[in-house]
This record gives structure tokens, sequence and C-alpha cells, in this order.
């Protein structure tokens, strides 16, 4: 049995047993009668590490609920699974890999063992060979086929090899070199091959072709029309070389595209895809804001690490943060957390968090091969603020649905711009504040409101948020923003007893369209062998197909 995994159902536990007894005797406890009963509580219920200040405390929690949630987490024995996946032990157990992306920011001196062999100095290997080919990049020492200097790099990727590097470039734009255009394609779809590509120069033009497995069918058909649209202009098949760059574990594959091994930047089948970006997977952002400042990331996911390996598990950021999540999801029934980051820089977080946690998260069977009686991963979703208030936050504050919120915010902006931050972090602390006390009957008829409007216009609020913040966004608070979730994830799927480390799921879309694509390739409608809708669907796709042909 690997560390820490247990065989006593999650259900059958008394620490569950107490939480479960617990969530009768408070769940219509208000949050208004926490706060009046504690005057100290908004300063009581925050911990702060690595440049995050988590503010706990409008949460639907007693120091009670803290205490048995907190009995739980020793109870499953998260403490022995963190020093499992810290130590390298193979607790990705379906697909018995070592689960290690924490080794992607260990320090040049650390030594991390997979079967053996200490993985360090290999991930050392590959960041100073990726600081080598950006210096030559931004320095223009690279240069095309054409001797030009390269001013445009466009990551081909998708899933994990997308999602991470084009939420960090939009979070750390305000530090990347401003006369590279960088680009992200994911999509199968031409049409985001052909917008990404339309206005730049091939000659100027470098590609990074991310692919752990480098046999994903969206990236390699990506990859394929992108060498066919370089060729087109300039001609000389020698000129891939120049301008085509690759990213994965599958030397192989990535030799028979063309691609000179040399300019292959390697991974590790312990790091798990979505887990990958501050890696290789992360040659493009590296570009974009230099290898001083990508360090200086890895620097703040390292201090999140340290802080997730050894401090108390009661002010421990990610311990507490996926413990009351799971009281919501558990507990309350609770579906889904929205993501909603006060900062139009990390429009993209909700996005890549969405992926970090569902595919984390989302699975039903547990460690050993049962399915669970109880509720797993939420749904993620947000968008940042202030836009959201103006959309979706309606539902949030007097809809039928609980929705944890986790608001994100910096006391200081990278864009000072007359009294814009004041109003953006303004509205941050009002929407927090609104959520969690509301406002009564009483209180709006005392505004004079007419009487048929007083119970439209009153919230019940005890609506609950976590607040996070930040002094103000730099590529180490980037960093230690991301790994506060990946360790979050962790924390709620230990107790979850599910591997929160394969993607069995993702496994199946990858081999399911194939079929299809072999019968449309025929074109033949008579040796359709599916059900009569999908028939259906697939001879009118071939008749319009042909018609617009
Ligand atoms: C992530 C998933 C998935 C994966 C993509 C791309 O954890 O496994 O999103 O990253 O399917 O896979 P490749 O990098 O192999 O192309």
């Amino acid at each position: 049995m690997t560390a820490g995994t247990s065989t006593i159902r999650l259900t059958q536990r008394p620490e569950w047993a107490a939480l479960a007894d617990h969530y009768e005797a408070i769940k219509d406890v208000h949050l208004r009668s926490l706060f009046a009963e504690d005057p100290g509580r908004g300063e009581r219920l925050a911990v702060e590490a690595a440049g995050l200040y988590l503010d706990y405390s409008k949460n639907r929690v007693t120091d009670e609920t803290l205490r048995l949630l907190l009995a739980l987490a020793d109870a499953v024995g998260l403490r022995e699974r963190i020093e499992a996946m810290f130590g390298g032990e193979k607790i990705n157990t379906t697909e018995r890999r070592a689960v290690l992306h924490v080794a992607l920011r260990a320090p040049r001196e650390a030594s991390i063992l997979v079967d053996g062999e200490n993985v360090v100095p290999g991930v050392h290997e590959v960041l100073d060979k990726m600081a080598g080919f950006a210096d030559r990049i931004r320095s223009g020492a690279w240069t095309g086929q054409t001797g030009k200097r390269i001013r445009n790099i466009v990551n081909i990727g998708i899933g994990g090899s997308d999602l991470g590097p084009v939420m960090a470039y939009e979070a750390l734009r305000s530090y990347a070199d401003r006369d590279l255009t960088l680009r992200f394609v994911s999509n199968i779809d031409g049409t985001d091959l052909v917008e990404a590509t339309r206005d730049l120069d091939p000659a100027e033009t470098l590609f990074i072709v991310a692919s752990k497995t480098f046999t994903t069918l969206e990236t390699m058909t990506n990859a394929r029309s992108a060498r066919e649209w370089l060729l087109r202009a300039l001609g000389d098949e020698a000129a891939v070389a120049k301008h085509f760059v690759a990213v994965s574990t599958n030397a192989e594959e990535v030799a028979a595209f063309g691609i000179d091994t040399e300019n292959m930047f390697g991974f590790w089948d312990w790091v798990g895809g979505r887990y990958s970006y501050p890696g290789a997977i992360g040659v493009s952002l590296m570009i974009a804001i230099g290898p001083d400042r990508y360090r200086e990331m890895l620097g703040g996911f390292r201090a999140m690490d340290e802080h997730f390996r050894t401090a108390p598990f009661g002010q421990n950021l990610p311990v507490l943060l996926g413990l009351i999540g799971l009281w919501y999801d558990d507990f309350f029934g609770a579906e889904t957390v929205a993501i909603l980051p006060y900062d139009q820089y990390l429009g993209r977080l909700p996005s890549y968090l969405q992926q970090l946690d569902m595919e984390s998260n989302g699975k039903h069977i547990t460690l050993g091969g049962e399915r669970v009686d109880y509720q797993t991963g939420p749904v993620i979703w947000g968008q940042p603020g202030t836009n959201g208030q103006h959309a979706f936050y309606q539902l949030i504050h007097q809809g039928t649905k609980l929705i944890p919120c986790d608001f994100i915010g910096f006391a200081q902006t990278l864009n000072p711009l007359g009294n814009h931050h004041d109003l953006l972090m303004a509205n941050l602390f009002a929407q927090t504040e609104a959520l969690a006390f509301g406002k009564t009957t009483e209180e709006v008829r005392a505004e004079g409101v007419p009487e048929f409007q007083v119970p439209h216009r009153a919230f019940e609020g005890n609506r609950p948020t976590n607040t996070i913040l930040a002094e103000r966004l730099t590529p180490a608070t980037l960093g230690a923003l991301v790994a506060l979730y990946e360790h979050k994830v962790f924390v709620q799927g230990t107790i979850w007893n599910i591997n929160s480390f394969d993607q069995w799921g993702v496994e199946l879309g990858k081999a399911l369209a194939m079929r299809i694509v072999r019968e449309l390739d025929a074109g033949d409608v008579a040796q359709l062998g599916h059900d009569s809708s999908t028939n259906t669907l697939l001879r009118r796709y071939l008749a319009q197909r042909t018609a617009s042909g």
C-alpha cells in the first residue's frame, strides 16, 4: 500500500460522521452572528504565506468546524501523502508514476529520487537549456532561415500544453518583451491557426510544438499545417530546423516530424500535463519574460511548496482552502466554485484552474477501485471582476444555489491610472461584504424602498467567500498562487481517496473521434455503424459538406 492510502471508506470514518452531525448543528448559522459573536474573527481567521494573504473568515465555519476538518485531514493521512508526493513515491497508481511537479521548481542542490535516481539535475539542465535558447531569441542571436530575427512566437499545444503557458503569459504580460508577439494555438478548428498566423511574416516566426506525447491529434494537425504555411513562404525544408522547436517527452516522434532533437526541451512522465507549465512547457513564457523573471516565478512556486510541506495544517493555506472547499462540496451540497480575480491580467486564471481542478478531481472511483458514495470535485468557473458583477453575480447574491467564491486581488496595480485601482478593489471588498452579510428587509425598508420591492431588494447573505490578497502581481506571486491551487486540489483528492493525477476521460476523447474520422475520409454513408442519431447527423454532415464543397 502506498503511504497514506486508506482502506477505510471515507464516509465510515468517525471524523466524517462528526462533520455530518456538526453540519446539522450549524447549517443555518449566519455569518452575521459569527462576526457579531467574535469581533476579532476577521483578523483571526486569516493566514499568510509566500506573499499571499488568505482571509477565510467569511466562511460558514466555526472553530469547531475547523477542528473537525483538520481531524479528518489527519485521519486520512494527509501528512504522509504529502511526504509521499514530495518523496517521489508512485502515488499515481493507475499509471504507476511518481507525481513530481514540485521537482520542476526544486532548488539546484535538492535531491529527489525516482527509482533511485536524483531527478533534480535533469530539471536544471532543461531549465538552463531553455534559458540559453530564450536569451538567443530575445537578443536576436537566433535568426530564421532568411537571417531575419524572430519576432513572433506561436505555441502549438492543447490542454496542459496550452492553458498554463497562455494563462501565465497573459498574467505576466506586463513583464514581457513588447517587441515579441506571442500567440497560442490549441483548437483543431483551422480558424485558430489561420487567425493566429494571418498577419505574421513566416521569416520572423518561430513555432513551439508543445506536446508531452507528440501524438495528440489537435497539436500534430496544427503543427503540420504550420509547417506547410512556413514552407509555402520559405520553400526550403531546411527552414523547419530554424523555425520549429519542440517540448516533449517523445524524442522519436519529434525527430520524425523533422525537428532537430537538439532543439527539443524535455520533460518526464512524472509531470502531468496540467502540472507541467513551470518546466519546459513554459518555454514560450520564458522567451516572453526572460529567464530571470521565470526563475523568480519558480521561486514563488517553491515558497508555496515549502509552506505546504512544513506549515502546521491549521496555518497551511492549501490545506485550509482544500478543507473549506470540501466542507461546502460534501456537506452543503455546493456543486460549483467561482474563481473571481480582480485583475485583468488574470483573465485566463479561471480556465486554467478549471482544468487543474476538474481534470484532477473529476473522478468517481477510489484508489481502491470502488465507486465513491460522496461528492468529489466541484465545477470550477469564473471571470475577472468587475465584469462578472454586471453579468452572473446576480445568481450568486440572490439565486437558489450556494456558490462559494474565491476573490483574488492586489494592493498595487501594474497600470496606475487615476483612481481605477481603488475603484476596482472597492468593488472586490464590497462584494465579499455583501455576500456575507446581505441586507435584511428591515434595512431595505429603512432606505425608503417601496413595499412591493422590499422582498426583491433584500439579500439573505451568508454566501461564503475566501479573499486572497497579495501586494502586487509579480512572477513570484503568480507562482505562489498556482502552487496554492495545485496543492489545494491535492488536499481534496487525498481526502476523497481518488487519483488526482490520471485522466482517463481525456484519453477516451483522444481515441473516440478516430473511428468517425476514418468514416468521414471514406465518405460512405452506407457503412456507418452508429446509433440512429449519430448516423443521421453524419449523413447530414456528409451531404452538406459535399454540397458546399
Ligand atoms: C493534462 C491532460 C491533457 C494534456 C493534453 C495534451 O493533464 O493530460 O490536457 O495535457 O491532452 O497532451 P500532450 O501534451 O501529450 O499533447
